[in-house]
């Protein structure tokens, strides 16, 4: 059986990790776009070297043309710019549309037939704009967020509990970032859900809540600390989770910002929701039934998104 093929539109900190990791889980072969020269070509290098010793088999090549990812099976885009001082979220939202624009424009005329997630923030609206200028079907590009803030809680909770990470579940909805969704009454330890841990008296129900804000602040958390970035190793793990559900048909029941058509009563918006991720891409959306309160943080989430992507329409009429 021939290699999968894997490419990473954008090589840094996220995309040289995801490379690593797709080598050391040998995923397939491994194309690194960036516009950067000389980046994606040394990035490659590098983790080919490490091949030996780790002992994995993947072909490992750097570009800057979009030839190169021709008949990709997986796309991964961390293609864009952070934020920097003086540059308004706006701003920011420009540059990195117009950089969805040219990363759309590669996939579809290289590959179509790719299952496409994109990291690149702010994610909602970047996933939502990524599948209109590459005319994908909706259910082969899907945002990596949800992932992620649920790990985050996972292992916030896990070591509150001092249990395994592997023991611990957690359910988060909405967008990603300040607006997310954890929904306790689905996250379990073992199957037990949270409030019950609380009536049992095992978790204290005021450190839960600080747990649950600092799984919403857990990227800036990682922000302040390094100053210079934002988080790339576990972003990456994520984003290696959905592309393995993918290439080896698993069927994983993730949270994803997923394209609605009806689901929650939402149509045409990308936001996090739990999904099955196998061969045919995103297979399901999962619809859970929302009391009350969880409606309502649900629906602040969908604000925002929707408040991003009138942002993107307005920059770009055409979408
Ligand atoms: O949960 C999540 N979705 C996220 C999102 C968690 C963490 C970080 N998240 C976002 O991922 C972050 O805000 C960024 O938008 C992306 C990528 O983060 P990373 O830390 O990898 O950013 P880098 O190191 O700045 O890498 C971006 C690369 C860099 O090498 C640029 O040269 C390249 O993107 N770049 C491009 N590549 C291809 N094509 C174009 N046009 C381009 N422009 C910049």
């Amino acid at each position: 059986m021939a290699r999968n093929k894997i490419a990473l539109i954008g090589s840094g900190q996220i995309g040289g990790t995801l490379a690593l990791l797709a080598g050391l889980k040998e995923l397939g072969d491994i194309v690194l776009f960036d516009v950067q020269e000389g980046v994606p070509q040394g990035k490659g290098l590098d983790i080919a070297q490490s091949s030996p010793v780790e002992g994995f088999d993947a072909r490992i090549s750097g570009t800057q043309s979009y030839e190169a990812i021709a008949g990709a099976d997986v796309v991964i885009v961390t293609a864009g710019v952070p934020r920097k001082p003086g540059m308004s979220r706006d701003d920011l939202l420009e540059i990195n549309l117009r950089v969805m624009e040219q990363v759309g424009a590669g996939i579809s005329k290289y590959a179509p037939e790719a299952f496409v997630i994109c990291i690149t923030n702010p994610l909602d609206a970047m996933v939502w704009a990524l599948q209109k200028f590459s005319g994908l079907p909706a259910s082969q590009v899907v945002g990596m967020a949800g992932v992620l803030d649920s790990a985050r809680f996972r292992y916030f909770l896990a070591e509150e509990l001092g249990v395994s990470v592997e023991d611990v579940t957690a359910f988060v909805l909405g967008g990603h970032g300040d607006t997310m969704v954890p929904l306790t009454r689905y996250s379990t330890v073992a199957g037990i859900p949270l409030p019950d841990l609380v009536k049992m008296g095992w978790l204290d129900g005021k450190r839960l809540d600080e747990i649950v804000q600092r799984t919403r602040d857990g990227g800036a958390e990682i922000v302040g600390l390094l100053k210079t970035g934002s988080a790339f190793y576990a972003p990456a793990a994520s984003a290696i989770a959905m592309a393995e559900s993918y290439l080896r048909d698993k069927k994983r029941v993730l949270p994803a910002a997923a394209y609605l058509q009806g689901e929650y009563g939402l149509d045409g918006i990308y936001v996090g929701v739990p999904v099955v991720i196998g061969a045919g891409g995103v297979e399901k959306v999962v619809e859970i039934e929302l009391d009350r309160a969880e409606r309502q943080m649900f629906q602040k989430s969908v604000d925002s998104v929707e408040g991003l992507i009138a942002a993107c329409r307005k920059i770009q009429p055409s979408l």
